[in-house]
């Protein structure tokens, strides 16, 4: 934020000061640039740029929260840290991100892919599309990141290296302790809500039970750092053709638990389900169902690719093989042991993250485009309740079909 060099750019600025980047004009050639600000986040200003031979996306940090403006500062170097985070994932999941082409870090600016006919998932969903492969691709990346982001693969030294240099993104994660784990469950300055809700969040409060285990669940985000985790897995975070995905925008990235981004990923596709009320026709009843096989099968994928993954790519510290297969002994206990453990924390951040979106600043378009309030609140209502009942019970969840089936309890209440 104090980079005296840094200026944010701005659609008549930006030829003039990126006409010399090398890696830009490779991918959309010189002379005339058409540039367009589509940043529709919390917190960036993003470019499209089109030249004579193609597009490119130039996202820049502002130094404050763009959704609040300048009485709220955000350092900079986020930018940095997405950065690292996008290369750590394109090592770990090929193919899952857009191709970056330029870091600069004084302006806080990445030059990357223009994703093209790609649309941000979160409006795919309202608008009741379907994206082939969407389930397998995001089980295949929230086991991959977590696997190999994680002292079962990684050396030791390089983990502890990594996780010292992501602890260096600190006001970021501080949004998320507040904004999605506390915010929710007392009256924080920032909160909004949808009127005739109070009777829903006055029982969230009152209940002590789901106070201490958010709170410890936060206690884990905040103390474990298992692995690198994507940070804002959310269905505005994925960019997706009708058969193809990508994962963008990790500048919530630190090391934290494996199932945080799982969680919050299945908060988002269950916001979807419970809006789609609202936004469907005919097809609702369709709809909400391949809304829910694709939690299901997300979480299929992401057991099976962490089993395979525990078997074919098991060369760091943690449970080694000379414990295990070298004795003798089969390992698959010991996975399905970790697997118990990341079931409890995604199902425990999954309700959190679906109280966060109604509650707490920063709600979800696929409530907030519901434009009447009395048919926005009963669809909100019971997407707190479920979240609650998923907080309350997350450690004895058997799997993701349970959780679809109380979801279809909840939507005719
Ligand atoms: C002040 S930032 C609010 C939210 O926007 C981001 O996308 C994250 O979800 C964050 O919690
Ligand atoms: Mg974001």
């Amino acid at each position: 934020t104090a980079n005296p060099a840094y200026e944010a750019l701005t659609i008549d600025t930006l030829p003039t000061r990126l006409g010399q980047v090398a890696a830009l004009t490779a991918q959309v050639g010189g002379g005339d640039w058409q540039v367009q600000e589509v940043g529709d986040g919390n917190l960036n200003l993003v470019f499209i740029v089109t030249g004579p031979r193609g597009k490119a996306i130039v996202k820049q940090a502002l130094p404050y929260v763009r959704l609040v403006g300048d009485s709220w500062p955000l350092p900079l170097y986020r930018a940095f840290f997405e950065y690292n985070a996008l290369t750590r994932q394109a090592a770990r999941d090929p193919g899952s991100v857009p191709v970056i082409h330029h870091f600069d870090e004084t302006q806080a600016l990445i030059v990357m892919e223009f994703l093209e006919p790609h649309r941000i998932l979160r409006r795919k969903l309202i608008d009741g599309e379907r994206v082939a492969g969407l389930a397998a691709f995001l089980g295949r990346f929230c086991a991959r990141t977590a696997f190999r982001g994680s002292e079962l693969s990684m050396a030791s030294p390089d983990k502890k290296a990594d996780v010292a240099l992501f602890a260096g993104n600190v006001e970021i994660p501080a949004i998320t302790e507040s904004l999605v784990f506390t915010d929710p469950y007392y009256a924080a300055e920032m909160n909004s809500h949808t009127p005739g809700l109070e009777p829903v969040i006055a029982r969230l409060r009152a209940d002590v039970d789901l106070k201490i285990r958010a709170q410890q669940a936060l206690q884990r985000f905040v103390s474990n750092t298992e692995t690198m985790v994507h940070g804002d897995l959310h269905s505005g975070s994925i960019m997706s053709t009708a058969d193809d995905s990508r994962v963008i925008d990790p500048e919530f990235v630190q090391y934290g638990p494996m199932g945080f981004d799982i969680g919050m990923l299945c908060a988002n596709f269950l916001m979807a389900f419970f809006s789609q009320p609202a936004h469907r026709g005919d097809d609702l009843a369709d709809y909400q169902d391949w809304i829910l096989s694709v939690i299901a099968d997300v979480w299929s994928t992401f057991e099976a690719e962490f089993r395979s993954l525990w078997q074919s790519e098991r060369t760091g510290i943690l449970f080694p093989a000379t414990l295990f297969e070298d004795q003798g002994h089969d390992s698959a206990p010991a996975c399905d042991a970790v697997l118990t453990g990341i079931r409890r924390d995604a199902w425990t951040v999954c309700g959190i993250e679906m109280h966060r979106r109604c509650l707490s600043l920063a709600h979800n378009a696929d409530f907030e485009d519901i434009e009447d309030p009395t048919i926005r609140a009963p669809l909100e209502a019971r997407n707190l309740m479920l979240g609650a009942d998923l907080i309350r019970t997350a450690e004895t969840i058997t799997g993701a079909e349970e959780v679809c089936d109380r979801a279809r309890g909840y939507n005719t209440t």
